[in-house]
């Protein structure tokens, strides 16, 4: 097995001297500390000054590990600064005033992730494992699944995912999820990013989602969570080495008695560079007994130079390094030392080693690997602490730093304060859990998991491909689920979507007369038991089942009637007058907003309906109705569902699942061993009843599969031949 990975660019570059090296930043450092057997190749853009002609010259080694697409620079310009740095990185990292957005840009964007999704496809073999990394590549999975690529398909998020509420603002949301929505694993570093994931595609995509994964077009996508973490062994060795010591000593000479307080930050806006100036300039002013003592040692590594923004940042934050400077400076002593340059990675640890405290102000950081790199640099003898802004996902990791909220400049100065108070005895103790984890939990053991995940998630895939019933795909699936059935089956058989087309209005969806000839043939199987659940009220199942001695289950199973004795019974305890009048009060007001739309008002359910109302604008308002009922309703004895374009108050016991249950225990002859179960329906609230079925059960989903559903149907016309081979078969 091969893992392809898969990122923006190849991650080495060639230096002013010809030579090539490695690239940096936590994207890099991260793949690059993971250690595998699997043989890899690298697919990405190549490296700037290397074109075609270039590449042919390069070392065998290289041609072999790594796959270059090649895009012109003002593709590539559109493409990188035009839509995943101006568009993605701020909107992603909560700035959604800075996004600026060009359809030209995008439509760079889907070229350059169709280019890449092109070479992939040349060179995937079926048993490779491709894994795309970060926002670059938003689009490659689902296009590499329309290219027919049937690899399994991870996509790891290096940066936050925000909260819905802001990803909606995105003019191409829908197109960016349906395009990563090709995965079958989607990764992210902390659950809170994973959170507003999974609610994102609940309110822009109206899919349910929950925090481990969905179904989207017939395929199961798990959702996961994997803090990506570094080579911990390697930083801990180069730390400690002969190169990083002196560098460190030379720090320690040149200003003897100074305490350090570092900062490691690309300069940009994210990072939160001006609050770290603010909280330092604050902490002494109201820590006097730091001045003097305490400078701020601030490493800008240049990053996008060339954007206006930043390089207004870079002034406004040398601005600052000069007024903090004058304010606070005496002969000797020096508060701010600013760098704006990036440094060898021997100097970069001899200043982890030899600085008192790690400060990280960021405003939003999908991990910071920075702070993780600082723990395992530390020594015994006197290691340094981390104060660590909640806003990185580090701050899920790092159970031993100090929390801050930078933008509470006054709290985050006493908090720096306190942790350049810690006693030894402490901030080793701090070190010694920190660096524990670390150690167990390195680069290798992030990927390891993330790619474990993503094997079981394809497995899954495989399995229910298989379970497609009347796909090309899958033409054994219907004959293996018939000859399995045992001497008697009951179908639990839902109305609307299944049995009969959805239509404009619930009152057109009558019987058609050949499926009524067909369910009376069912119903005179004497090994068949048949049983109407239904969302519908009893008066209108009745209507359309009248002459047929079929059991009914209305109102979602409240209410059931049996052909036998020919009367209805409830199975209802709660008190529906506890919210039933409220209830219906707010859907009249959703009904005066939106044209079109009405309410069903039922014995023991109300039903908002908005079918044919105008769609964008109502599946808005259904979204909202759901939430206003919500929290108008919690601690009522009633639940509130989105069905298929319609919203439902119902009491808590007029639930599929619930009845099926009970159906199991109550009905008289019923031997669970000799039978087998079908639950066959196409909504959501069809899942419940496909779940209560015992063991073996068969969950038959008609549309999108779901979580409770076996078998999947992808039409409504093809239910009544499903039920025609069972008539025939039975
Ligand atoms: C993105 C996400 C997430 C920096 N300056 C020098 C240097 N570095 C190395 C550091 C570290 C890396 O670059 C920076 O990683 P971060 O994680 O702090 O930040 P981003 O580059 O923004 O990374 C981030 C990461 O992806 C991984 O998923 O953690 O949240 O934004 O490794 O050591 N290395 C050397 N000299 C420098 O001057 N040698």
């Amino acid at each position: 097995m091969r893992w392809i990975i898969v990122s923006n660019r190849l991650p080495f570059r060639k230096n002013e001297d010809g030579e090539l090296t490695r690239s940096s930043g936590g994207l890099v450092t991260a793949l690059s500390g993971v250690k595998t057997d699997a043989e890899q190749l690298w697919v990405g853009i190549a490296p700037e000054s290397i074109d075609e002609n270039a590449w042919q010259g390069m070392p065998l080694d290289y041609q072999k590990r790594y796959q270059p697409v090649f895009v012109d620079d003002t593709t590539y310009d559109a493409y990188y600064n035009g839509i995943a740095n101006d568009v993605f990185w701020p909107l992603f990292h909560y700035e959604g005033s800075m996004i600026k957005f060009s359809l030209d840009n995008w439509q760079a964007y889907q070229r350059v992730n169709d280019e890449i999704a092109k070479t992939i496809a040349e060179h995937a073999k079926p048993d490779d494992v491709i894994w795309i990394h970060d926002f670059h590549l938003f689009l490659l999975p689902q296009m590499l699944k329309d290219l027919g690529v049937t690899c399994r398909i991870g996509f790891f998020l290096h940066i936050p995912f925000p909260s819905s509420e802001l990803f909606r603002q995105l003019p191409i949301r829908h197109e960016l999820l349906q395009g990563v929505m090709g995965a079958d694993l989607i990764g992210f570093h902390d659950y809170s990013y994973a959170r507003h994931f999974a609610n994102t595609l609940n309110n822009v995509m109206n899919i349910h989602a929950d925090l481990r994964g969905f179904w989207w077009q017939q395929r199961r996508v798990e959702i996961g969570v994997y803090p990506v973490s570094i080579d911990s062994e390697h930083f801990r060795q180069e730390a400690a080495s002969a190169e990083t010591q002196a560098y460190a000593q030379q720090w320690r000479i040149a200003q003897p008695g100074r305490r350090w307080v570092l900062g490691v930050d690309r300069l940009d806006y994210t990072k939160g560079l001006v609050l770290k100036l603010q909280i330092f300039a604050d902490l002494l002013e109201n820590h006097p007994q730091y001045r003097g003592e305490v400078s701020l040692l601030q490493l800008a590594i240049p990053t996008r130079q060339e954007v206006d923004e930043y390089q207004k940042l870079r002034s406004e934050v040398e601005r600052m390094v000069g007024e903090i400077n004058g304010k606070y400076s005496t002969p000797g002593y020096t508060p701010v030392q600013y760098m704006y340059t990036s440094i060898p990675l021997y100097e970069l640890l001899a200043l982890y080693r030899q600085s008192a405290a790690l400060l990280v102000t960021s405003r939003r950081d999908g991990m910071n690997l920075v702070a993780l790199e600082y723990v395992v640099s530390q020594g015994d003898e006197d290691p340094g602490v981390v104060v660590l802004s909640e806003f990185t996902g580090a701050a899920s990791m790092l159970s031993e730093a100090l929390l801050i909220n930078p933008w509470d400049i006054h709290g985050s100065a006493d908090i720096l304060a306190e942790a350049l108070g810690l006693s030894l005895g402490e901030r080793q103790e701090r070190k010694r859990i920190m660096q524990d984890f670390l150690s167990h939990y390195n680069a290798s053991d992030w990927a390891e998991s993330f790619m474990r995940e993503l094997l079981r998630a394809g497995q899954h895939n495989e399995a229910t491909a298989s379970q497609h019933l009347f796909s090309k795909a899958a033409p054994q699936a219907l004959p293996n689920l018939l000859s399995a059935l045992k001497s008697h089956v009951y179908l639990f058989l839902d109305y609307d979507g299944t049995l009969v087309p959805i239509q404009g209005r619930p009152e057109q969806a009558v019987m058609p007369a050949s499926t009524r000839a067909l369910m009376a043939r069912l119903l005179a199987k004497e090994n068949l038991t048949v049983v109407i659940v239904s969302g519908r009220d009893g008066d209108f199942l009745q209507s359309q089942f009248e002459g047929l001695p079929v059991m009914l289950a209305a109102e979602h199973g409240a209410k059931f009637y049996d052909p036998a004795t020919q009367a209805w019974t409830s199975l209802l305890w709660s008190d529906v007058n506890t919210w039933y009048a409220g209830a219906k009060a707010v859907m009249e007001n959703y009904t005066r907003r939106v044209p079109r739309s009405h309410v069903e008002p039922k014995e023991y359910a109300i039903a908002w309906h908005y079918r044919q109302s105008p769609r964008t604008f109502s599946n808005y308002q259904a979204h909202k109705l759901k939430e206003d009922l919500e929290s108008g309703l919690t601690h009522l004895p009633a639940t509130v569902i989105a069905g298929n374009k319609v919203i439902e108050a119902r009491a808590v016991e007029a639930n599929k699942g619930y009845f099926v249950r009970n159906f199991l225990t109550t009905h008289p002859n019923l031997v669970l061993e000799d039978s087998s179960f079908i639950a066959l329906g196409d909504d959501t609230t069809d899942d419940d009843m496909m779940r209560a079925l015992p063991e073996g059960g068969l969950g038959i989903k008609v549309g999108e599969k779901s979580a409770g559903a076996s078998h999947t149907i992808d039409r409504q016309q093809d239910v009544l031949s499903f039920l025609q081979e069972l008539e025939e078969y039975l």
